[in-house]
């Protein structure tokens, strides 16, 4: 994709987006997802596309049907200013303007604000970015940092996500930033961060770097090309694990957010979900992962942090509703965190410390091979261990209330 973006004053972008696909059946016509500014120009295969907008829909019917198989090529021109998604239960999300510039942030649904793309977390693809800004501004996006090129007032910045990407995790930031570089393990680590929160530069690097070594050894090989974080200024609150590259919104990171944002990596970017109904499995997972920093830290163990939440009411927020297959608007609540990371300590107290390690390296190594259901670790969890785990499972993914034996 190439954008230019022309600053804060306007917010306007200008942007060519390239989409490379292959027709699984054959099809007179189909759909993208894309909320953002006027389509000025849409093509396939070369030649014009005629396309109608529906709220989110993108119906393209191109001059002539594409056969079965057949590799296709499809580009939209747009120009204008895209906004972020607000108001629902999710908060602030999508392209997101910054003091300086913009940040775009995905997770759920918010990538079609500024790229049309077949919005499911399913669906990967690999990503170029080619965004012109002013010269006194920088940009960062995922995967590996390509050419600078200065041509005057406006630079244009190349990054490439080469390993297959979900829509959701998609992400620029563009603004000032203090950039740096570092290394470890033979993984570049580049983070950038907002002049606002210059004091946590260094910290952001030194525990993205110390986190990514206890990674590798706690899950396995750490599963892309590059690592990084990004502080911008909006104040968001979240973070997100944006691939390669996550982002903190208008906070200065904790070492344990820095931990889940890194776990992810492996659970969630890695190993991709097939259905957002099992976002358990990355937010349990990612919780778990900081439980199990603290303990490795010499803090409190993981076995207590459960303990400490089991006391809680049964309609306390820790265990309502049931992790397993949330509401859109509980994709993020504190029980699919929480009583998912229980669900996780509840496991490994069943099949034993050495196991459990061995389930989650096994987890983790089937990288991007398919997407993943619930199903899919259960069945994981039961063949390393070589037990009957479904009980375990039910109880505290789909049952309500505090699950009282499993
Ligand atoms: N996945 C994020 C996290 O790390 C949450 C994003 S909220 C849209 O918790």
């Amino acid at each position: 994709m190439k954008l230019a973006y022309a600053g804060r004053a306007s917010g306007d972008v200008d942007a060519t987006v390239t989409i490379t696909a292959r027709a699984e059946q054959p099809l007179p016509g189909f759909d993208l997802d894309f909320r953002g500014p006027k389509i000025t120009e849409l093509s396939v295969d070369g030649r014009p596309a005629t396309f109608t907008r529906d709220g989110q829909e993108l119906v393209v019917t191109p001059a002539a049907g594409i056969a079965e198989g057949a590799r296709f090529t499809t580009v939209v021109h747009y120009a204008g200013r895209p906004g972020p998604l607000k108001g629902d239960a999710l908060g602030t999300y999508g392209w997101i303007p910054s003091k300086d510039g913009a940040v775009a942030l995905g997770e759920p649904d918010g990538t079609p604000t500024w790229l049309p793309v077949n919005d499911h977390p399913r669906d990967r693809a690999t990503y170029d970015f080619h965004i012109t800004v002013p010269s006194e501004l920088q940009v960062v996006a995922n995967g590996t940092p390509g050419a600078v090129a200065k041509h005057g007032a406006t630079t244009t910045y190349d990054w490439s996500e080469t390993a297959p990407m979900a829509t959701y995790l998609a992400m620029v930031a563009i603004g000032k930033f203090d950039v740096r570089r570092t290394e470890t393990g033979g993984v570049p680590v580049i983070t950038a961060v907002d002049p606002r929160y210059a004091g946590a530069a260094r910290k952001l690097e030194r525990t993205t770097v110390a986190a990514m070594r206890w990674g590798v050894e706690t899950f396995g090989p750490y599963p892309f090309p590059t690592a990084g974080g990004v502080i911008d200024d909006p104040p968001l609150d979240y973070a997100l694990e944006s691939q390669e590259r996550p982002v903190y919104g208008g906070f200065s990171p904790g070492e344990r957010f820095i931990v889940h944002e890194l776990a992810h990596q492996w659970f969630g970017d890695s190993v991709g979900l097939r259905d957002w109904k099992d976002i358990w499995l990355n937010e349990g997972l990612a919780t778990y992962a900081e439980w199990m920093w603290t303990e490795h830290k010499g803090g409190e163990s993981a076995k207590s942090v459960f303990k400490r939440y089991y006391t809680q009411p049964g309609a306390s927020p820790v265990f309502a509703p049931p992790p397993g297959s949330p509401a859109r608007a509980d994709l993020f609540g504190f029980s699919v965190y929480t009583r998912g990371a229980m669900c996780v300590e509840a496991l490994r107290e069943r099949v034993g410390d050495k196991t459990f390690v061995r389930v989650l390296k096994a987890w983790a190594a089937q990288g991007r091979a398919a997407p993943v259901t619930t199903a899919d670790f259960v069945a994981v969890a039961e063949k390393v261990s070589g037990r009957r785990l479904h009980r375990l499972f039910n109880a505290w993914l789909y049952q309500k209330g505090k699950p009282k034996k499993w």
